[in-house]
Protein backbone atom coordinates (compact mmCIF):
# COMPACT_ATOMS: atom_id res chain seq x y z
CA UNK A 1 0.00 0.00 0.00
CA UNK A 2 1.44 3.16 -0.77
CA UNK A 3 1.64 6.19 1.27
CA UNK A 4 0.44 9.35 0.67
CA UNK A 5 3.15 12.41 1.00
CA UNK A 6 4.14 15.68 0.39
CA UNK A 7 5.06 16.45 -3.24
CA UNK A 8 7.80 19.28 -3.75
CA UNK A 9 8.67 20.85 -6.75
CA UNK A 10 11.52 22.96 -8.26
CA UNK A 11 12.98 23.35 -11.29
CA UNK A 12 16.33 25.03 -11.88
CA UNK A 13 17.33 26.83 -14.59
CA UNK A 14 20.40 24.70 -16.08
CA UNK A 15 23.10 25.57 -19.12
CA UNK A 16 22.31 23.78 -21.81
CA UNK A 17 25.46 21.23 -21.79
CA UNK A 18 26.07 19.23 -24.42
CA UNK A 19 29.65 17.75 -23.67
CA UNK A 20 31.56 19.72 -21.50
CA UNK A 21 34.26 22.23 -22.95
CA UNK A 22 38.31 21.91 -22.47
CA UNK A 23 37.88 24.39 -19.52
CA UNK A 24 35.21 22.05 -17.76
CA UNK A 25 36.33 19.18 -17.11
CA UNK A 26 36.31 19.47 -13.40
CA UNK A 27 32.30 19.22 -13.82
CA UNK A 28 32.00 15.58 -14.86
CA UNK A 29 35.02 14.03 -12.97
CA UNK A 30 34.70 12.64 -9.65
CA UNK A 31 37.39 14.04 -7.23
CA UNK A 32 39.34 11.24 -5.31
CA UNK A 33 41.02 12.51 -2.31
CA UNK A 34 44.15 10.81 -1.15
CA UNK A 35 45.11 11.27 2.18
CA UNK A 36 49.07 10.49 1.60
CA UNK A 37 50.38 8.57 4.49
CA UNK A 38 47.35 6.05 4.09
CA UNK A 39 47.08 5.15 0.88
CA UNK A 40 50.24 3.14 -0.13
CA UNK A 41 53.57 2.54 1.25
CA UNK A 42 56.10 1.94 -1.42
CA UNK A 43 59.04 1.57 0.86
CA UNK A 44 58.08 -0.34 3.88
CA UNK A 45 58.44 1.93 6.69
CA UNK A 46 54.48 2.30 7.41
CA UNK A 47 53.49 5.44 5.98
CA UNK A 48 52.13 6.13 2.45
CA UNK A 49 54.51 7.71 -0.15
CA UNK A 50 54.11 9.42 -3.29
CA UNK A 51 55.92 6.09 -5.29
CA UNK A 52 53.08 4.25 -3.41
CA UNK A 53 50.17 6.40 -4.98
CA UNK A 54 52.09 6.55 -8.29
CA UNK A 55 52.51 2.35 -8.17
CA UNK A 56 48.11 2.53 -7.84
CA UNK A 57 47.29 5.22 -10.56
CA UNK A 58 45.54 2.38 -12.99
CA UNK A 59 43.18 1.84 -10.25
CA UNK A 60 41.51 5.26 -11.13
CA UNK A 61 41.06 4.22 -14.95
CA UNK A 62 39.78 1.00 -13.38
CA UNK A 63 36.85 2.83 -10.85
CA UNK A 64 36.26 5.74 -13.33
CA UNK A 65 37.63 8.24 -11.32
CA UNK A 66 39.16 11.42 -13.41
CA UNK A 67 41.07 13.40 -10.77
CA UNK A 68 43.14 12.85 -7.94
CA UNK A 69 43.28 15.42 -5.03
CA UNK A 70 46.35 15.15 -3.14
CA UNK A 71 46.39 16.20 1.14
CA UNK A 72 49.69 18.31 1.74
CA UNK A 73 52.78 16.27 0.73
CA UNK A 74 55.18 19.24 1.48
CA UNK A 75 57.91 19.29 3.68
CA UNK A 76 56.96 19.59 7.15
CA UNK A 77 57.69 18.34 10.86
CA UNK A 78 53.91 16.84 10.88
CA UNK A 79 52.80 18.37 13.80
CA UNK A 80 49.50 18.44 12.07
CA UNK A 81 50.59 15.70 9.81
CA UNK A 82 51.78 18.19 6.27
CA UNK A 83 48.93 21.00 7.53
CA UNK A 84 51.84 22.74 8.87
CA UNK A 85 54.24 23.08 6.21
CA UNK A 86 58.03 23.87 6.78
CA UNK A 87 59.09 24.58 3.01
CA UNK A 88 56.24 24.97 0.33
CA UNK A 89 58.05 24.24 -2.54
CA UNK A 90 59.79 20.80 -1.64
CA UNK A 91 58.64 17.30 -0.49
CA UNK A 92 58.68 16.10 2.58
CA UNK A 93 61.37 12.65 2.70
CA UNK A 94 58.43 10.57 4.35
CA UNK A 95 56.32 11.39 1.36
CA UNK A 96 59.68 10.59 -1.06
CA UNK A 97 61.41 13.54 -3.46
CA UNK A 98 60.81 15.78 -6.04
CA UNK A 99 61.44 13.29 -8.88
CA UNK A 100 58.83 10.93 -7.18
CA UNK A 101 56.78 14.06 -7.15
CA UNK A 102 57.64 14.76 -11.19
CA UNK A 103 57.07 10.75 -11.79
CA UNK A 104 53.58 10.90 -10.18
CA UNK A 105 52.15 13.73 -11.84
CA UNK A 106 53.50 12.63 -15.38
CA UNK A 107 52.08 9.02 -14.95
CA UNK A 108 48.46 10.79 -13.64
CA UNK A 109 49.32 12.71 -17.09
CA UNK A 110 49.93 9.75 -19.17
CA UNK A 111 46.58 8.05 -17.87
CA UNK A 112 44.60 10.80 -18.33
CA UNK A 113 44.05 11.88 -14.80
CA UNK A 114 44.12 15.26 -13.15
CA UNK A 115 46.33 16.07 -10.52
CA UNK A 116 44.62 18.82 -7.47
CA UNK A 117 47.07 19.76 -4.68
CA UNK A 118 46.44 20.96 -1.30
CA UNK A 119 47.24 24.70 -0.80
CA UNK A 120 47.24 25.55 2.59
CA UNK A 121 47.84 29.48 2.99
CA UNK A 122 46.61 30.72 6.28
CA UNK A 123 50.03 29.13 8.48
CA UNK A 124 53.01 27.91 8.06
CA UNK A 125 54.74 25.42 10.50
CA UNK A 126 57.04 27.44 13.17
CA UNK A 127 59.58 25.55 11.71
CA UNK A 128 59.28 27.23 8.56
CA UNK A 129 62.50 29.73 7.88
CA UNK A 130 60.44 32.54 7.53
CA UNK A 131 59.00 32.01 10.77
CA UNK A 132 62.12 31.40 12.04
CA UNK A 133 63.39 34.65 10.81
CA UNK A 134 60.48 36.40 11.84
CA UNK A 135 60.17 35.53 15.21
CA UNK A 136 63.73 36.89 15.78
CA UNK A 137 63.20 40.43 16.33
CA UNK A 138 60.84 43.32 15.56
CA UNK A 139 63.97 45.27 13.52
CA UNK A 140 63.45 46.93 10.12
CA UNK A 141 66.10 45.48 8.74
CA UNK A 142 64.50 42.19 9.48
CA UNK A 143 62.69 41.51 6.03
CA UNK A 144 60.19 38.85 7.53
CA UNK A 145 59.52 41.29 10.25
CA UNK A 146 55.46 41.08 9.68
CA UNK A 147 55.21 38.03 7.55
CA UNK A 148 53.22 36.90 10.56
CA UNK A 149 50.84 38.60 12.93
CA UNK A 150 52.10 39.55 15.70
CA UNK A 151 50.66 41.95 18.46
CA UNK A 152 52.24 43.68 21.87
CA UNK A 153 50.57 42.92 25.25
CA UNK A 154 47.55 44.50 25.74
CA UNK A 155 47.86 48.25 26.42
CA UNK A 156 47.65 49.39 30.39
CA UNK A 157 47.74 46.08 31.41
CA UNK A 158 49.63 45.66 35.19
CA UNK A 159 50.03 41.84 34.70
CA UNK A 160 53.55 40.78 32.70
CA UNK A 161 53.66 41.08 29.74
CA UNK A 162 53.09 38.16 28.41
CA UNK A 163 50.05 37.49 30.86
CA UNK A 164 48.71 40.68 29.04
CA UNK A 165 47.26 38.22 26.12
CA UNK A 166 46.00 40.94 23.13
CA UNK A 167 42.01 40.01 23.48
CA UNK A 168 39.29 37.10 24.31
CA UNK A 169 39.79 35.49 20.64
CA UNK A 170 39.73 31.44 20.80
CA UNK A 171 41.45 29.36 18.07
CA UNK A 172 39.54 26.43 16.42
CA UNK A 173 40.93 23.73 19.16
CA UNK A 174 39.88 25.80 22.01
CA UNK A 175 42.30 28.12 24.15
CA UNK A 176 43.84 31.76 23.22
CA UNK A 177 45.01 32.43 19.60
CA UNK A 178 47.92 34.46 21.00
CA UNK A 179 51.21 32.38 21.48
CA UNK A 180 54.05 34.40 23.41
CA UNK A 181 57.57 35.25 22.25
CA UNK A 182 59.85 36.32 24.38
CA UNK A 183 63.09 37.70 21.84
CA UNK A 184 60.24 39.71 19.89
CA UNK A 185 58.18 40.79 23.28
CA UNK A 186 55.43 39.87 21.58
CA UNK A 187 52.56 37.96 20.70
CA UNK A 188 51.93 35.84 17.24
CA UNK A 189 48.36 34.70 16.51
CA UNK A 190 47.79 31.30 15.36
CA UNK A 191 43.99 29.96 14.55
CA UNK A 192 45.13 25.98 14.58
CA UNK A 193 47.79 24.47 16.67
CA UNK A 194 50.62 26.72 18.38
CA UNK A 195 52.95 25.41 15.68
CA UNK A 196 50.74 26.96 12.99
CA UNK A 197 51.56 30.54 13.16
CA UNK A 198 49.21 32.37 10.92
CA UNK A 199 50.48 34.33 7.98
CA UNK A 200 50.16 37.83 7.55
CA UNK A 201 48.27 38.15 4.29
CA UNK A 202 48.29 41.96 4.33
CA UNK A 203 51.80 41.94 3.72
CA UNK A 204 52.48 42.78 0.43
CA UNK A 205 55.45 40.34 0.56
CA UNK A 206 53.53 37.61 1.58
CA UNK A 207 50.92 37.88 -0.87
CA UNK A 208 53.93 37.88 -3.57
CA UNK A 209 55.88 35.17 -1.71
CA UNK A 210 52.56 32.92 -1.64
CA UNK A 211 51.70 33.81 -5.25
CA UNK A 212 55.39 32.09 -5.92
CA UNK A 213 54.43 29.18 -4.67
CA UNK A 214 51.26 28.89 -6.90
CA UNK A 215 53.18 29.58 -9.76
CA UNK A 216 56.23 26.89 -8.79
CA UNK A 217 53.52 24.18 -8.86
CA UNK A 218 51.65 25.72 -11.84
CA UNK A 219 54.73 25.30 -13.70
CA UNK A 220 55.24 21.38 -12.78
CA UNK A 221 52.10 21.14 -14.37
CA UNK A 222 49.31 20.18 -11.61
CA UNK A 223 45.70 21.03 -12.45
CA UNK A 224 44.36 22.93 -10.00
CA UNK A 225 44.23 23.99 -6.16
CA UNK A 226 42.32 23.28 -2.92
CA UNK A 227 42.68 26.03 -0.35
CA UNK A 228 42.72 25.25 2.83
CA UNK A 229 40.68 26.96 5.64
CA UNK A 230 40.07 29.92 3.56
CA UNK A 231 37.49 31.50 6.02
CA UNK A 232 40.53 31.97 8.75
CA UNK A 233 43.11 33.98 6.39
CA UNK A 234 42.13 37.29 7.60
CA UNK A 235 41.53 38.65 11.10
CA UNK A 236 40.36 41.60 11.78
CA UNK A 237 42.91 44.78 12.17
CA UNK A 238 41.18 46.39 14.76
CA UNK A 239 41.66 43.69 17.39
CA UNK A 240 38.39 43.81 19.45
CA UNK A 241 36.99 40.79 20.91
CA UNK A 242 34.63 38.78 19.45
CA UNK A 243 30.68 38.76 20.58
CA UNK A 244 29.85 35.42 23.30
CA UNK A 245 28.02 33.23 21.89
CA UNK A 246 24.88 33.02 23.87
CA UNK A 247 24.38 29.19 23.51
CA UNK A 248 27.30 28.49 24.59
CA UNK A 249 27.92 26.72 27.88
CA UNK A 250 31.27 27.27 29.80
CA UNK A 251 32.24 24.20 31.63
CA UNK A 252 33.83 25.17 34.71
CA UNK A 253 37.55 24.70 34.97
CA UNK A 254 38.28 24.24 31.22
CA UNK A 255 39.41 26.75 28.63
CA UNK A 256 36.90 28.28 26.22
CA UNK A 257 35.88 25.90 23.16
CA UNK A 258 35.91 27.74 19.38
CA UNK A 259 32.19 27.75 19.53
CA UNK A 260 32.22 29.85 22.84
CA UNK A 261 32.79 32.97 20.71
CA UNK A 262 30.68 34.90 17.30
CA UNK A 263 33.90 34.48 15.03
CA UNK A 264 33.02 38.26 13.17
CA UNK A 265 36.64 38.70 13.40
CA UNK A 266 38.15 36.62 12.71
CA UNK A 267 36.40 34.50 10.12
CA UNK A 268 35.01 35.36 6.42
CA UNK A 269 36.52 38.63 6.42
CA UNK A 270 35.49 40.02 3.20
CA UNK A 271 39.42 40.97 2.13
CA UNK A 272 39.57 37.32 1.99
CA UNK A 273 37.31 37.38 -1.80
CA UNK A 274 40.48 40.61 -2.81
CA UNK A 275 43.09 37.55 -2.48
CA UNK A 276 40.42 34.81 -3.98
CA UNK A 277 40.29 36.96 -6.98
CA UNK A 278 44.14 37.05 -7.41
CA UNK A 279 45.11 33.92 -7.07
CA UNK A 280 42.60 33.12 -9.32
CA UNK A 281 43.69 35.80 -12.10
CA UNK A 282 47.21 33.80 -11.45
CA UNK A 283 45.26 30.25 -12.09
CA UNK A 284 43.95 31.98 -15.20
CA UNK A 285 47.51 33.30 -16.08
CA UNK A 286 48.48 29.41 -16.52
CA UNK A 287 45.05 28.10 -18.13
CA UNK A 288 45.66 27.58 -22.07
CA UNK A 289 43.70 25.03 -23.97
CA UNK A 290 43.51 22.06 -23.37
CA UNK A 291 44.73 22.80 -19.29
CA UNK A 292 42.23 24.74 -17.68
CA UNK A 293 43.42 25.07 -13.99
CA UNK A 294 40.92 24.42 -11.13
CA UNK A 295 40.26 25.95 -7.72
CA UNK A 296 38.25 24.64 -5.09
CA UNK A 297 37.85 26.56 -1.59
CA UNK A 298 37.96 24.51 2.26
CA UNK A 299 36.39 26.10 4.63
CA UNK A 300 33.22 24.33 7.46
CA UNK A 301 30.67 27.04 7.56
CA UNK A 302 27.15 27.36 6.78
CA UNK A 303 25.82 27.25 3.02
CA UNK A 304 25.34 31.01 3.09
CA UNK A 305 28.43 31.26 4.23
CA UNK A 306 30.44 28.72 1.86
CA UNK A 307 28.59 30.59 -1.93
CA UNK A 308 30.14 33.53 -1.74
CA UNK A 309 33.43 31.90 -2.32
CA UNK A 310 32.04 31.18 -6.08
CA UNK A 311 32.48 34.71 -6.87
CA UNK A 312 30.54 36.99 -9.16
CA UNK A 313 30.55 36.91 -13.08
CA UNK A 314 32.43 39.99 -12.98
CA UNK A 315 35.02 38.16 -10.19
CA UNK A 316 35.42 34.69 -9.89
CA UNK A 317 36.78 33.16 -7.40
CA UNK A 318 36.54 29.32 -6.96
CA UNK A 319 34.85 26.96 -9.56
CA UNK A 320 33.44 25.70 -6.13
CA UNK A 321 33.85 26.27 -2.88
CA UNK A 322 33.92 22.22 -1.42
CA UNK A 323 30.01 21.97 0.13
CA UNK A 324 30.64 20.32 3.22
CA UNK A 325 27.03 20.67 4.19
CA UNK A 326 26.21 16.53 3.46
CA UNK A 327 29.31 15.98 6.43
CA UNK A 328 26.76 17.03 8.89
CA UNK A 329 24.91 13.95 8.49
CA UNK A 330 24.57 11.41 11.52
CA UNK A 331 23.14 8.55 12.77
CA UNK A 332 20.57 10.45 15.06
CA UNK A 333 19.36 12.84 11.99
CA UNK A 334 19.76 10.88 8.74
CA UNK A 335 16.20 11.23 6.94
CA UNK A 336 14.73 11.89 3.59
CA UNK A 337 13.80 14.72 4.76
CA UNK A 338 17.00 16.03 6.00
CA UNK A 339 19.09 15.13 3.01
CA UNK A 340 16.30 16.72 0.97
CA UNK A 341 16.95 20.32 3.34
CA UNK A 342 20.72 19.73 3.08
CA UNK A 343 20.50 19.67 -0.93
CA UNK A 344 17.78 21.80 -1.76
CA UNK A 345 19.40 24.81 0.32
CA UNK A 346 22.68 24.41 -1.87
CA UNK A 347 20.57 24.21 -5.03
CA UNK A 348 17.84 26.73 -4.48
CA UNK A 349 20.79 29.74 -3.16
CA UNK A 350 23.41 28.63 -6.15
CA UNK A 351 24.23 31.86 -7.93
CA UNK A 352 23.22 31.27 -11.80
CA UNK A 353 25.76 29.91 -13.92
CA UNK A 354 27.52 28.02 -11.08
CA UNK A 355 28.17 24.24 -10.74
CA UNK A 356 27.52 22.05 -7.47
CA UNK A 357 29.66 19.52 -5.71
CA UNK A 358 29.17 17.44 -2.98
CA UNK A 359 31.22 16.18 -0.01
CA UNK A 360 29.89 13.39 3.04
CA UNK A 361 33.11 12.07 4.06
CA UNK A 362 36.78 13.61 4.57
CA UNK A 363 40.03 13.05 6.35
CA UNK A 364 38.42 15.56 9.41
CA UNK A 365 35.12 13.50 9.75
CA UNK A 366 34.07 10.00 10.81
CA UNK A 367 32.90 7.39 7.78
CA UNK A 368 30.11 6.23 6.97
CA UNK A 369 29.91 3.00 8.99
CA UNK A 370 30.73 4.81 11.86
CA UNK A 371 28.93 7.93 11.68
CA UNK A 372 25.61 6.47 10.51
CA UNK A 373 25.65 2.89 10.02
CA UNK A 374 26.99 0.42 7.96
CA UNK A 375 24.19 -0.26 5.88
CA UNK A 376 24.22 3.67 4.41
CA UNK A 377 27.34 3.40 3.05
CA UNK A 378 26.24 2.04 -0.23
CA UNK A 379 23.18 4.25 -0.83
CA UNK A 380 25.11 7.43 0.12
CA UNK A 381 27.39 6.74 -2.47
CA UNK A 382 24.58 6.73 -4.58
CA UNK A 383 23.23 9.93 -3.64
CA UNK A 384 26.49 11.70 -4.09
CA UNK A 385 27.58 10.59 -6.96
CA UNK A 386 24.31 11.14 -8.93
CA UNK A 387 23.40 14.91 -7.77
CA UNK A 388 23.75 17.20 -10.21
CA UNK A 389 27.24 18.49 -9.76
CA UNK A 390 30.73 17.31 -9.24
CA UNK A 391 31.16 14.65 -6.06
CA UNK A 392 34.12 14.23 -4.10
CA UNK A 393 35.35 10.83 -2.57
CA UNK A 394 37.34 10.38 0.15
CA UNK A 395 39.79 7.31 -0.28
CA UNK A 396 38.08 4.03 0.58
CA UNK A 397 34.63 5.45 0.30
CA UNK A 398 34.24 3.51 -3.00
CA UNK A 399 34.45 0.16 -0.97
CA UNK A 400 32.94 1.18 2.51
CA UNK A 401 35.63 1.54 4.71
CA UNK A 402 35.50 1.83 7.93
CA UNK A 403 36.72 3.73 10.76
CA UNK A 404 39.54 2.20 13.08
CA UNK A 405 39.11 2.86 17.08
CA UNK A 406 42.69 3.99 18.84
CA UNK A 407 43.26 4.64 22.61
CA UNK A 408 43.95 7.91 23.93
CA UNK A 409 47.84 7.10 23.94
CA UNK A 410 47.36 5.49 21.19
CA UNK A 411 46.39 8.38 19.03
CA UNK A 412 48.33 10.48 16.62
CA UNK A 413 45.92 13.06 15.77
CA UNK A 414 47.37 16.64 17.63
CA UNK A 415 44.14 17.35 17.71
CA UNK A 416 43.04 14.89 19.88
CA UNK A 417 46.34 14.92 21.99
CA UNK A 418 45.88 18.35 22.87
CA UNK A 419 42.59 17.89 24.17
CA UNK A 420 42.60 15.19 26.59
CA UNK A 421 38.86 15.82 27.77
CA UNK A 422 37.27 16.16 24.62
CA UNK A 423 39.79 14.15 22.43
CA UNK A 424 37.03 11.46 21.44
CA UNK A 425 35.06 14.41 19.46
CA UNK A 426 38.46 15.69 18.23
CA UNK A 427 40.53 12.89 17.21
CA UNK A 428 40.52 12.16 12.97
CA UNK A 429 42.41 8.67 14.10
CA UNK A 430 39.55 6.78 13.08
CA UNK A 431 38.89 8.11 9.35
CA UNK A 432 42.82 7.67 8.56
CA UNK A 433 43.44 4.43 8.74
CA UNK A 434 45.64 2.16 5.78
CA UNK A 435 43.78 1.94 2.14
CA UNK A 436 42.43 -1.78 1.90
CA UNK A 437 43.79 -3.77 -1.11
CA UNK A 438 43.61 -7.01 -0.41
CA UNK A 439 43.99 -9.69 1.71
CA UNK A 440 47.79 -9.92 2.10
CA UNK A 441 49.19 -8.67 5.08
CA UNK A 442 48.37 -4.68 6.22
CA UNK A 443 46.28 -5.14 3.52
CA UNK A 444 48.55 -4.83 0.66
CA UNK A 445 49.39 -1.08 1.92
CA UNK A 446 52.41 -1.68 3.30
CA UNK A 447 55.65 -4.39 3.68
CA UNK A 448 56.56 -2.92 6.47
CA UNK A 449 57.14 -6.13 9.41
CA UNK A 450 56.53 -3.39 11.92
CA UNK A 451 53.59 -1.50 12.38
CA UNK A 452 51.93 0.95 10.15
CA UNK A 453 51.66 4.06 10.95
CA UNK A 454 47.85 3.52 12.25
CA UNK A 455 46.81 0.38 12.41
CA UNK A 456 44.88 -0.76 9.00
CA UNK A 457 40.87 -1.78 9.72
CA UNK A 458 41.05 -5.74 10.66
CA UNK A 459 37.66 -6.30 8.29
CA UNK A 460 40.13 -6.45 5.30
CA UNK A 461 39.96 -9.79 5.98
CA UNK A 462 36.01 -10.15 5.14
CA UNK A 463 35.91 -8.52 2.23
CA UNK A 464 36.13 -4.61 2.58
CA UNK A 465 39.40 -4.40 0.13
CA UNK A 466 39.88 -3.83 -3.41
CA UNK A 467 41.11 -6.79 -4.73
CA UNK A 468 37.87 -8.86 -3.22
CA UNK A 469 35.33 -6.63 -4.56
CA UNK A 470 37.10 -6.46 -7.69
CA UNK A 471 36.21 -10.22 -8.29
CA UNK A 472 32.91 -9.71 -6.81
CA UNK A 473 29.94 -8.46 -9.30
CA UNK A 474 27.41 -7.20 -6.37
CA UNK A 475 30.24 -4.73 -4.44
CA UNK A 476 30.33 -1.65 -2.88
CA UNK A 477 32.96 -1.72 -5.40
CA UNK A 478 31.15 -2.90 -8.36
CA UNK A 479 28.40 -0.49 -8.02
CA UNK A 480 30.63 2.54 -7.54
CA UNK A 481 32.31 1.77 -10.38
CA UNK A 482 28.60 1.56 -12.24
CA UNK A 483 27.53 4.87 -10.88
CA UNK A 484 30.88 6.09 -11.98
CA UNK A 485 30.25 5.22 -15.72
CA UNK A 486 26.87 6.52 -15.64
CA UNK A 487 27.43 9.94 -14.28
CA UNK A 488 29.82 10.13 -17.37
CA UNK A 489 27.63 8.50 -20.13
CA UNK A 490 24.31 8.84 -19.86
CA UNK A 491 23.46 13.26 -20.63
CA UNK A 492 20.91 13.11 -17.65
CA UNK A 493 23.94 13.45 -15.76
CA UNK A 494 25.55 16.49 -16.94
CA UNK A 495 23.30 19.06 -16.13
CA UNK A 496 22.98 21.08 -13.01
CA UNK A 497 19.36 20.73 -12.32
CA UNK A 498 17.32 18.50 -10.78
CA UNK A 499 13.68 17.59 -9.30
CA UNK A 500 12.46 15.91 -6.43
CA UNK A 501 9.48 13.51 -6.68
CA UNK A 502 8.82 11.56 -3.38
CA UNK A 503 10.24 12.94 -0.18
CA UNK A 504 9.45 11.83 2.93
CA UNK A 505 10.82 10.95 6.84
CA UNK A 506 12.28 7.95 5.10
CA UNK A 507 12.88 8.59 1.68
CA UNK A 508 14.61 11.26 -0.54
CA UNK A 509 14.25 11.04 -4.40
CA UNK A 510 14.87 13.16 -7.27
CA UNK A 511 15.12 13.13 -11.48
CA UNK A 512 17.89 13.82 -13.41
CA UNK A 513 16.54 14.36 -16.66
CA UNK A 514 18.40 15.42 -20.12
CA UNK A 515 18.74 18.72 -21.73
CA UNK A 516 17.79 16.77 -25.05
CA UNK A 517 14.33 14.90 -25.30
CA UNK A 518 14.49 11.89 -26.22
CA UNK A 519 16.76 10.74 -24.19
CA UNK A 520 16.02 8.33 -20.98
CA UNK A 521 15.75 10.25 -17.57
CA UNK A 522 16.37 8.64 -14.02
CA UNK A 523 14.82 8.36 -10.72
CA UNK A 524 16.99 7.91 -7.85
CA UNK A 525 15.88 7.02 -4.64
CA UNK A 526 17.47 6.38 -1.10
CA UNK A 527 15.35 5.09 2.08
CA UNK A 528 17.51 6.93 4.91
CA UNK A 529 14.93 5.23 7.22
CA UNK A 530 15.53 2.21 9.72
CA UNK A 531 12.75 0.15 7.58
CA UNK A 532 11.21 -0.44 4.47
CA UNK A 533 9.47 1.91 2.66
CA UNK A 534 7.04 1.37 -0.15
CA UNK A 535 5.71 5.00 -2.46
CA UNK A 536 3.64 5.49 -5.49
CA UNK A 537 6.37 7.58 -7.37
CA UNK A 538 3.54 7.68 -10.45
CA UNK A 539 1.43 10.02 -8.87
CA UNK A 540 4.16 12.22 -8.53
CA UNK A 541 5.47 12.30 -11.10
CA UNK A 542 2.15 12.93 -12.78
CA UNK A 543 1.41 15.91 -10.59
CA UNK A 544 4.32 17.35 -12.03
CA UNK A 545 3.73 16.76 -15.55
CA UNK A 546 5.52 13.93 -16.60
CA UNK A 547 4.68 10.56 -16.90
CA UNK A 548 6.57 7.28 -17.19
CA UNK A 549 6.56 5.27 -20.34
CA UNK A 550 3.81 2.78 -19.66
CA UNK A 551 4.27 3.66 -15.96
CA UNK A 552 7.05 1.25 -15.58
CA UNK A 553 11.08 1.77 -15.88
CA UNK A 554 13.93 -0.83 -15.65
CA UNK A 555 16.23 -0.62 -12.78
CA UNK A 556 19.39 0.35 -13.67
CA UNK A 557 21.38 -0.11 -10.69
CA UNK A 558 20.13 -0.98 -7.19
CA UNK A 559 22.90 -0.70 -4.36
CA UNK A 560 23.21 -4.01 -3.65
CA UNK A 561 23.58 -4.78 -7.02
CA UNK A 562 21.04 -7.53 -7.09
CA UNK A 563 17.90 -6.13 -8.84
CA UNK A 564 19.80 -4.35 -11.79
CA UNK A 565 17.90 -5.01 -14.62
CA UNK A 566 14.82 -5.64 -13.29
CA UNK A 567 11.18 -3.94 -15.02
CA UNK A 568 9.47 -1.62 -11.98
CA UNK A 569 6.23 -0.11 -12.06
CA UNK A 570 5.81 3.24 -10.65
CA UNK A 571 3.42 3.29 -8.66
CA UNK A 572 4.64 0.84 -5.75
CA UNK A 573 8.10 0.83 -5.26
CA UNK A 574 9.81 -0.91 -2.46
CA UNK A 575 13.12 -0.36 -0.82
CA UNK A 576 14.61 -1.52 2.04
CA UNK A 577 16.22 0.15 4.75
CA UNK A 578 19.37 2.36 3.60
CA UNK A 579 18.52 0.86 0.00
CA UNK A 580 18.93 3.09 -3.26
CA UNK A 581 17.79 2.41 -6.54
CA UNK A 582 18.54 3.87 -9.76
CA UNK A 583 15.45 3.51 -12.05
CA UNK A 584 15.89 4.33 -16.26
CA UNK A 585 12.67 5.71 -17.68
CA UNK A 586 11.36 7.74 -20.72
CA UNK A 587 9.73 11.07 -19.77
C1 LIG B 1 45.61 53.82 29.59
O1 LIG B 1 45.66 54.52 30.77
C2 LIG B 1 45.84 55.93 30.59
C3 LIG B 1 46.05 56.57 31.94
O2 LIG B 1 45.16 56.02 32.88
C4 LIG B 1 44.63 56.50 29.84
O3 LIG B 1 44.81 57.86 29.62
C5 LIG B 1 44.50 55.77 28.50
O4 LIG B 1 43.35 56.18 27.83
C6 LIG B 1 44.46 54.27 28.70
N1 LIG B 1 44.54 53.62 27.42
C7 LIG B 1 43.76 52.63 27.07
C8 LIG B 1 44.01 52.03 25.72
O5 LIG B 1 42.89 52.18 27.78
C1 LIG C 1 29.82 41.13 15.49
O1 LIG C 1 28.66 40.67 16.14
C2 LIG C 1 28.19 41.57 17.13
C3 LIG C 1 27.06 40.87 17.87
O2 LIG C 1 26.24 40.16 16.99
C4 LIG C 1 27.77 42.88 16.49
O3 LIG C 1 27.34 43.78 17.48
C5 LIG C 1 28.97 43.46 15.75
O4 LIG C 1 28.61 44.61 15.05
C6 LIG C 1 29.55 42.44 14.78
N1 LIG C 1 30.76 42.95 14.22
C7 LIG C 1 31.07 42.82 12.94
C8 LIG C 1 32.41 43.35 12.50
O5 LIG C 1 30.32 42.30 12.13
C1 LIG D 1 22.95 16.30 13.02
O1 LIG D 1 23.27 15.94 14.33
C2 LIG D 1 24.59 16.28 14.72
C3 LIG D 1 24.84 15.73 16.09
O2 LIG D 1 23.80 16.03 16.95
C4 LIG D 1 24.76 17.79 14.66
O3 LIG D 1 26.10 18.13 14.99
C5 LIG D 1 24.50 18.25 13.25
O4 LIG D 1 24.58 19.65 13.16
C6 LIG D 1 23.11 17.79 12.82
N1 LIG D 1 22.99 18.10 11.41
C7 LIG D 1 21.94 18.73 10.93
C8 LIG D 1 22.00 18.98 9.47
O5 LIG D 1 20.99 19.05 11.58
C1 LIG E 1 48.69 5.98 28.91
O1 LIG E 1 49.99 6.49 29.06
C2 LIG E 1 50.27 6.99 30.37
C3 LIG E 1 51.61 7.67 30.34
O2 LIG E 1 52.54 6.91 29.61
C4 LIG E 1 50.20 5.83 31.35
O3 LIG E 1 50.45 6.31 32.65
C5 LIG E 1 48.80 5.23 31.28
O4 LIG E 1 48.72 4.11 32.12
C6 LIG E 1 48.43 4.84 29.85
N1 LIG E 1 47.03 4.48 29.83
C7 LIG E 1 46.58 3.40 29.20
C8 LIG E 1 45.11 3.16 29.25
O5 LIG E 1 47.32 2.65 28.59
C1 LIG F 1 27.25 -11.15 -11.67
O1 LIG F 1 27.72 -12.28 -12.37
C2 LIG F 1 26.80 -13.37 -12.38
C3 LIG F 1 27.47 -14.59 -12.99
O2 LIG F 1 28.09 -14.22 -14.21
C4 LIG F 1 25.56 -12.95 -13.15
O3 LIG F 1 24.61 -13.98 -13.13
C5 LIG F 1 24.96 -11.73 -12.46
O4 LIG F 1 23.88 -11.22 -13.19
C6 LIG F 1 26.00 -10.62 -12.32
N1 LIG F 1 25.43 -9.56 -11.49
C7 LIG F 1 25.59 -8.27 -11.75
C8 LIG F 1 25.00 -7.32 -10.80
O5 LIG F 1 26.18 -7.87 -12.75
C1 LIG G 1 38.87 19.77 5.50
C2 LIG G 1 40.24 20.25 5.76
O1 LIG G 1 41.05 20.35 4.88
N1 LIG G 1 40.55 20.51 7.02
C3 LIG G 1 41.86 21.02 7.38
C4 LIG G 1 41.74 22.48 7.65
O2 LIG G 1 42.96 23.00 8.07
C5 LIG G 1 43.46 22.42 9.24
C6 LIG G 1 44.73 23.14 9.54
O3 LIG G 1 45.50 23.28 8.39
C7 LIG G 1 43.67 20.92 9.06
O4 LIG G 1 44.03 20.35 10.27
C8 LIG G 1 42.36 20.31 8.60
O5 LIG G 1 42.53 18.95 8.32
CA1 LIG H 1 56.67 4.95 2.93
CA1 LIG I 1 44.64 33.81 9.40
Amino acid sequence: MAAKHAFLLFVFISNTVVGFRWNEWWKDTIVYQIYPRSFMDSDGDGVGDLAGITSRLEYFNDIGVGTVWLNPVYKSPMADFGYDVADFKDIDPIFGTMADFDELISKAHRLGLKLVMDFVPNHTSDQHPWFVESKKNKDSTNRYRDYYVWVDPKKNCSDPPEKCIPNNWVGLLGGTVWEWVPERQQFYLHQFLKKQPDLNHRDPAVQLEIIGVLQFWLEKGVDGIRVDAIRHIYESEDLEDEPINPDYTPIPGERPQYHSLIHNKTADLPEVHELMYVWRRVLDKYSGEPNYRFMATETYDTHKALLPYYGTPERPEADFPFNYVLTQLKRENLSGTKIFELVNDWMKDLPSGKWPNWIICNHDNFRIPHRIGANYARALNVLELLLPGTPKTYYGDEIAMGDIWVTYNESRDPFAKNNPNHWKEYTRDPERSPMQWDRSSHAGFSTTIGDTWLPVNQNYLSGINVADQKADNTSALALYTKLAALRKDAPAFQTNHLKYVVVTEKIFSFLRIPDTPGLNSFLIIVNAGTSESTDDYSAALEEMMLKAEGDTGVIEVSSNMDRNGNLQEMNGISLAAGEALVIKLLI
